[in-house]
C-alpha cells in the first residue's frame, strides 16, 4: 500500500478578547479570527475512493444562541462541567481518570456514587477503530462498535456523532432536520453548525467550507493512483488558553481491506501574533466492514 503523503498549510492570524460565551447575533468572529487548511497531494490508490471529510473544531462548540469553550475538549463545554455531581473537571478531559471521558458521564447520566459500578476499562488509549471514542467507552457507554468507526453507516463517525447532540446507533438521524433550517444533520455536522439552532446569517458566516479538487493521475507500480488537494475554509478560531483543536476526520472508501489504518499525524502551528496555538489533529478513517 503507498503511503498518503500531505502536507497542512496553514494561514494563521491573531486573536484576541478571552470571552469563553461568543453570541451569536452577529457575525461575532472577523475574518482575520478564521484560517484555512489545505492539504496538497492527498493521493490514493485505484483502490481507495474519497467520500467525505468533516472538519470541527473541538475546542470550542456552539451551544444554544452562543459560541462556548470547551478547554479539555471532552465535548462537555466548560459551563456544564459538574463538579458536584458527576465529578468532572473543566481542565480535564477524564477527571477522575477511570478512562470514560466526561461528556459520555454526563449524559449518562452517572453520577459519583455509581461511577464505582463502571466496567473497569484496563486500556484507555486503546481506540481501535480511531473514531475518537476508546474501546471501552463504545463497548460500555456508547453501546457502539468499537471495531468499526460508523457503526450506524450513516457516513458520521461515531465520535462526532456524540460531540453533535445525534445517535450514532440511529441511521436516519443524519438524513433529518432537527432544527428545520433546510440543512440536514450530516451537513451540519460538515459545518460545523449546530443540529437543533436554526442557521441564521450569522451562523452561516461561520461554517465552514470545503473543496476538493484532483490535481493529478499517475502510476505507481502498475497501480493507478489520483492526488486531490482539499481545502477547508473559513474555520473560526477563538481565543482558548490551550489553543484550538481543528480536527480532521477524513472518510475513504476500500473495497477490498476493511478497517485499514492509513496515518495519523498531529501538526502544531504558533500563531503569529500572540502565540496562540492551533493543533491539527488529521486522521483517515475506511469506509467498508
Ligand atoms: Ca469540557
Ligand atoms: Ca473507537
Ligand atoms: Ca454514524
Ligand atoms: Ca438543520
Amino acid at each position: 500500500m503507498k503511503t498518503i503523503k500531505s502536507l497542512i498549510l496553514l494561514l494563521l492570524i491573531s486573536a484576541c478578547s478571552g470571552e469563553e460565551l461568543v453570541p451569536l447575533d452577529y457575525d461575532i468572529i472577523p475574518e482575520y479570527k478564521k484560517v484555512n487548511i489545505t492539504i496538497y497531494n492527498y493521493c490514493l490508490s485505484s483502490k481507495q475512493e474519497f467520500i467525505d471529510i468533516y472538519a470541527s473544531n473541538y475546542s470550542a462548540k456552539f451551544d444554544k444562541d452562543r459560541i462556548i469553550v470547551d478547554f479539555d475538549r471532552d465535548g462537555l463545554p466548560n459551563a456544564y462541567e459538574n463538579v458536584e455531581k458527576y465529578g468532572t473537571s473543566s481542565s480535564n478531559y477524564d477527571a477522575n481518570g477511570d478512562g470514560y471521558r466526561d461528556q459520555l458521564i454526563y449524559l449518562s447520566g452517572i453520577d459519583i456514587e455509581n461511577q464505582q459500578y463502571l466496567k473497569l476499562c484496563y486500556y484507555k488509549n486503546e481506540d481501535s477503530d480511531l473514531d475518537g471514542l476508546n474501546d471501552c467507552e463504545e463497548e460500555n457507554l456508547t453501546h457502539t462498535d468499537p471495531y468499526y468507526f460508523d457503526t450506524d453507516l450513516d457516513g458520521i463517525p461515531d465520535d462526532l456523532e456524540i460531540r453533535f447532540g445525534l445517535n450514532p446507533n440511529d441511521y436516519a438521524d443524519a438524513f433529518s432536520d432537527i432544527d428545520g433550517d433546510g440543512v440536514i444533520n450530516s451537513q451540519e455536522v460538515r459545518l460545523n453548525t449546530p443540529i437543533n439552532l436554526y442557521n441564521t446569517r450569522a451562523i452561516d458566516s461561520l461554517s465552514y467550507r470545503y473543496n476538493v479538487t484532483l490535481n493529478r493521475v499517475g502510476d505507481f507500480n502498475g497501480e493507478t493512483y489520483r492526488c486531490f488537494d482539499v481545502e477547508i475554509n473559513n474555520i473560526s478560531l477563538l481565543d482558548v488558553s490551550n489553543g484550538n483543536l481543528i480536527r480532521l476526520n477524513i472518510i475513504e472508501k476500500k473495497s477490498l481491506i476493511s478497517m485499514m489504518r492509513t496515518f495519523r499525524t498531529i501538526f502544531e502551528y504558533d500563531k503569529i501574533e500572540d502565540n496562540q496555538k492551533v493543533y491539527i489533529d488529521f486522521r483517515t478513517l475506511i469506509e467498508g466492514r
